[in-house]
């Protein structure tokens, strides 16, 4: 029994287990600039510095423990060899008490300790500790007893259960977990056992309900997707091919200088938190000789995945997968050649244990340089041609720096890249891969008398099998810093002109530019029906032509716009950034997370469309953009038992930002 619960654990939690046997040296390097990330041993004096003032009990632990960076004003005034200020946010729990704390480390001291103002995120051993409350329950044991089960058969997935306001469950902290059978390969989700749930609350370390909807036959196949389980179960695995390979024989072109990264035209500073994972900060472009302001920084902010399912097990899953679980805790080591080219620059990521001691995660980030094979740009000119050669087109590789982090969380892995182009783009991508989450039917086939029944609200994409449908929302906090940190935010629509009665055209387009007041005004979504550009610009400073600088910020596949009931339905409500593409605020270093800075049970009344009813001023002062993307998910066959990586971003494009296309400056490759 104990070998199993072991086993389950170390299935679990793998990337963690394995963190922790390789945590060591090299991870307590000291900053060496105020935004760089926690080290190790700054995690361990903040946790000594708590016990000494009297502030711990044997039994805290750490939801969460962050950087608090300074402010904007004193980083921007930083200069290499100054001090470093380091104060630490820690949200500490006490039982079900849940508190929050500042400890400033260089003065040795607590600095405020208070009553957290709402539920903080799951740590991993509440996770298992749900797992054994479910399966030590007598009622779960007899409803798996029914399903010729035992404990030692299966493994639970404790799942976050949303506020649905429903009495029984106010001052508590909820999860349902609902179980699989322990897979004999790969695949964790393959075999649900579905219509049996445990609801645990967390605080009370009890269960409230074991719910059991009614015995559904259980999926056979095991569905394994390593190579030796496709070969033995799925056919023949294809023929091997010559490998098609990216390489860099000659070595990076890039720079790292502690946290901060050179390359080409950029510069910026990167750090790895609990709950947003990646932070990119300070991004630069250089300009000739001087290096401009682009953005102070761009994060995750929330990430929201509400399954359209009404039934007693799937309704309440919509899950805030950063504010709830952390997009930083479950970053997952990157695998060589598979998820990053080879050639590229691994880098750990250091975060913290539930105990509040560090925690390494080996190549949590790879960084490289890519070129495959597409023009940047080209242009063949046939007025250049002569009647004996052809002049070939001229035109330079598009190269470009990647900044990859993936994310697992359960069932689904995000990769979240930030890209940095020569022509003075930026892209943010977001690639959705991993399993579907399904659900278990009676099913085996369309033919089948159940099936318009089974898949009222999602897919039947194997036997016994239904992938429900929901979306995936990804919202960014884009804080624009244009050559200063004075900016505005427009819309600029497409109108149709007026004509005189004498053109011969009846029909063009103009545009119009709308600069939004307050931040109530300044909601909007992308719509193909009316196109527009929606653009960041400094209006104090002038680049050339007497032109003002700026930055677009123009999606790059489906957007989030959501027809959703945001004001009556409880999960949307807790998440309704949704319903618009483009938010902006002014700048509130406290304003970080879209959903609210307590995620776990949150009621959305601390949210950004709560926030933005204050109508703040936006124009010409330090404003923050807040963007959604996503896309609706109606999963299918293909999706099964992977799913291909479905990649959805953002491209931040200069406009009237530099002189020319920066890229007509890049070089052809150097030859040998
Ligand atoms: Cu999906």
């Amino acid at each position: 029994m104990q070998l199993l619960h072991e086993t389950r654990r170390l299935a679990y939690a793998a990337t963690h287990a394995i963190a922790l046997g390789l945590f060591g040296a090299g991870v307590s390097a000291q900053p060496s600039h105020p935004l760089d990330g926690l080290s190790a041993e700054e995690l361990s004096n903040a946790i000594a510095i708590l016990r000494k003032d009297g502030y711990l009990t044997d039994d805290s632990r750490f939801p969460l423990i962050e950087l608090l960076e300074p402010d904007k004003e004193a980083v921007l005034a930083w200069k290499s060899g100054d001090p470093v200020p380091r104060q630490v946010r820690v949200v500490v729990k006490q039982g079900s008490d849940t508190h929050r704390g500042l400890v400033d480390l260089g003065a040795d001291t607590v600095v405020q300790w208070d009553a957290a103002a709402g539920e903080s995120m799951i740590m991993l051993e509440e996770f298992l500790g749900a797992m054994d409350l479910a399966l030590s329950h007598p009622a779960f044991a007899a409803a798996l007893g029914k399903r010729k089960l035992t404990a030692e058969d299966v493994f639970c997935l404790p799942l976050t259960a949303g506020n649905f306001g429903v009495e029984e469950e106010a001052g508590r902290r909820i999860m349902k977990v609902p179980c699989y059978v322990l897979p004999s390969g790969s695949n964790f989700y393959a075999r649900p056992i579905e219509g049996l749930f445990a609801v645990v609350d967390l605080n009370a370390g009890e269960v409230m309900e074991v719910v059991d909807t009614g015995v559904l036959p259980l999926p056979e196949q095991p569905w394994g997707y390593t190579e030796a389980e496709i070969e033995g179960r799925h056919g023949a695995l294809r023929p091997e091919t010559n490998p098609a390979r990216l390489h860099q024989p000659d070595g990076a072109n890039f720079k790292l200088h502690g946290s901060r990264i050179e390359w080409d035209m950029w510069r910026f500073h990167y750090r790895v938190d609990k709950r947003p994972g990646v932070v990119v900060s300070l991004i630069q472009a250089k300009d000739r000789d001087r290096w401009r302001s682009v953005l102070y920084q761009a994060h995750l902010s929330e990430v929201f995945v509400p399954y359209m399912d009404p039934s007693e097990g799937w309704y309440w899953r919509t899950y805030m997968d950063s504010g709830e679980y952390g997009f930083g805790l479950f970053l997952s080591p990157l695998r060589e050649g598979v998820d990053c080219p080879d050639y590229a620059l691994y880098l750990p990521a250091v975060l913290h244990q539930d105990n509040g001691q560090p925690l390494e995660i080996p190549s949590a980030i790879c960084i490289f340089e890519r070129n495959i094979g597409d023009p940047a740009w080209r242009h063949f000119e046939i007025f250049a041609q002569s009647e004996t050669e052809f002049v070939p087109a001229e035109g330079r590789p598009w190269t470009e720096l990647v900044l990859r982090s993936a994310s697992e969380v359960g069932n689904y892995d995000y990769l979240i890249d930030y890209v940095f182009q020569q022509d003075g783009k930026i892209r943010i991508m977001v690639g959705s891969t991993g399993l579907d989450a399904v659900k278990g039917v009676a099913s085996t086939s369309m033919g089948h008398p159940g099936a318009a029944e089974d898949t009222q609200y999602g897919t039947l994409i194997a036997p016994h099998l239904v992938a429900p449908n929901h979306d995936h929302f990804f919202n960014f906090r884009l804080d624009f810093d244009i050559d200063g940190t004075d900016n505005s935010f427009m819309r600029t629509g497409l109108v149709a002109a007026e004509l005189p009665d004498d053109s011969l055209r009846r029909s063009l387009w103009t545009t119009q530019t709308v600069t939004p007041a307050t931040e109530l005004d300044a909601r909007y979504r992308v719509n193909p029906e009316t196109p527009a550009m929606y653009h960041v610009m400094n209006t104090n400073q002038q680049s050339g032509l007497g032109h003002h600088p700026g930055y677009m910020v123009s999606p790059l596949g489906s957007v989030a716009y959501s027809p959703l009931d945001s004001r009556n339905d409880p999960p949307i409500k807790r998440n309704a950034y949704i319903d618009f593409t483009h938010w902006v605020t002014p700048y509130d270093p406290l304003q970080r997370y879209a959903g609210g800075e307590y995620a776990f049970q949150s009621d959305g009344s601390d949210t950004l469309s709560e926030w933005v009813k204050a109508e703040r001023p936006i124009v010409n002062t330090d404003i923050v953009n807040w963007y959604t993307m996503g896309f609706h998910h109606i999963p299918h066959m293909e999706d099964w038992p992977v799913m291909s990586t479905m990649w959805k971003g953002v491209v931040l494009a200069p406009f009237n930002f530099f002189d020319h296309n920066p890229a007509i400056t890049s070089r052809l490759p150097k030859t040998e």
